[in-house]
């Protein structure tokens, strides 16, 4: 039996499924997350499937979260999308159904789970769900096909990084001949506040370069104070640094309200995770995300950058 056939037996075993993904959802996260959550819904009318986490504000156009009391997780089973590590999965209670099961498309540093479905050769967890379903034989509904849709689009920043294949373009035109608003639903994830904005100006004006391509760009609290943003608003300039030719792998560093710092680490070429990994982070080879706990690691984490092009 392959991992596809014993999820599905799973999933049809179980009378109750709860859908987790990770914290600081992106587009690929609630889109693998709910998607799996309607096509699910749809195929076995006669389940209890519920999609759990914290909402976070600014992607309330995809999905709302549904709220359970912790009895729901007696006998359930507990599927998780596209979380790499246990640490970084919303809602702790994830713990507490009788299987667990992990389905992702990042590095398999932490096989967490009874079983566990990892390709990093896909664009994104929606991708995988979208083969998942397919092979299984199940059906999709219009709007499993939007948010799936918006998983892939997320992910490869529409269809422009390197993990985008001939198969990515073949189920996303799949997913487009369903109904749903295409346009809208990309203008709402393209769509940035004023304040956002003149963020991306401070961005422009404030990155660091070095000659081989380095850059860096601090954003403090006051910074963030200044134009009344929150550190999820953020997400929004992390690839702008990436749009100059010069610029070959950036850090973004948001300092916390803590004073620690997050650190968003991207690559055109050269994989960055290792970086990452070092950091109290992760993730993938040109996408990653790390930790600092002052501003000195984040010194060190540019040094790394530094470091990595100049061999
Ligand atoms: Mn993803």
């Amino acid at each position: 039996m392959n991992i596809e056939e014993k999820i599905i037996n799973a999933i049809k075993k179980y009378d109750t499924i709860l859908i987790h993904r990770h914290m600081r959802p992106d587009p690929d996260a609630i889109g693998s997350q709910v998607g799996l959550a309607e096509i699910l819904r749809k195929n076995f009318p006669e389940k209890k499937i519920y999609a759990v986490g914290k909402t976070v504000e600014g992607l309330s156009f995809l999905a709302q979260m549904d709220e359970v009391s912790d009895e729901v997780y007696k006998n359930a089973l507990v599927i998780v999308t596209d979380t790499a590590n246990t640490a970084r999965i919303s809602d702790e209670r994830y713990k507490n159904g009788e299987m667990l099961i992990k389905i992702d498309h990042h590095p398999n540093d932490e096989p967490y789970g009874d079983l566990v479905y990892v390709d990093t050769g896909v664009s994104s967890c929606s991708e995988l769900i979208m083969r998942f379903m397919t092979n299984q034989g199940l059906s999709l509904t219009d709007n499993a096909a939007r948010l799936l849709y918006a998983g892939i689009v997320g992910d490869t920043g529409r269809f422009l990084y390197p993990a985008t294949t001939a198969k990515t373009m073949l189920i996303a035109s799949k997913l487009r001949s369903y109904r749903f608003d295409a346009t809208r639903l990309m203008r709402e994830m393209e769509q940035i506040s004023f304040n956002v904005a003149k963020l991306s100006g401070f961005v422009f004006e404030n990155l660091e370069v070095d000659t081989n391509g380095a850059g860096r760009v601090m954003i403090t609290k006051e910074v963030l104070a200044k134009f009344g943003l929150s550190d999820y608003e953020t997400s929004h300039i992390v690839s702008l640094p990436g749009q100059i030719e010069n610029v070959e792998s950036w850090g973004i560093f948001v300092e916390q309200p803590n004073g620690k710092f997050r650190v968003r680490l991207r690559s055109k070429e050269i994989a960055i995770n290792e970086i990452a990994k070092r950091h109290n982070g992760g993730g993938h080879p040109l996408a990653s995300g790390a930790n600092a706990k002052d501003l000195a690691e984040c010194e060190e984490i540019y040094r790394e950058i530094q470091g990595i092009l100049n061999n």
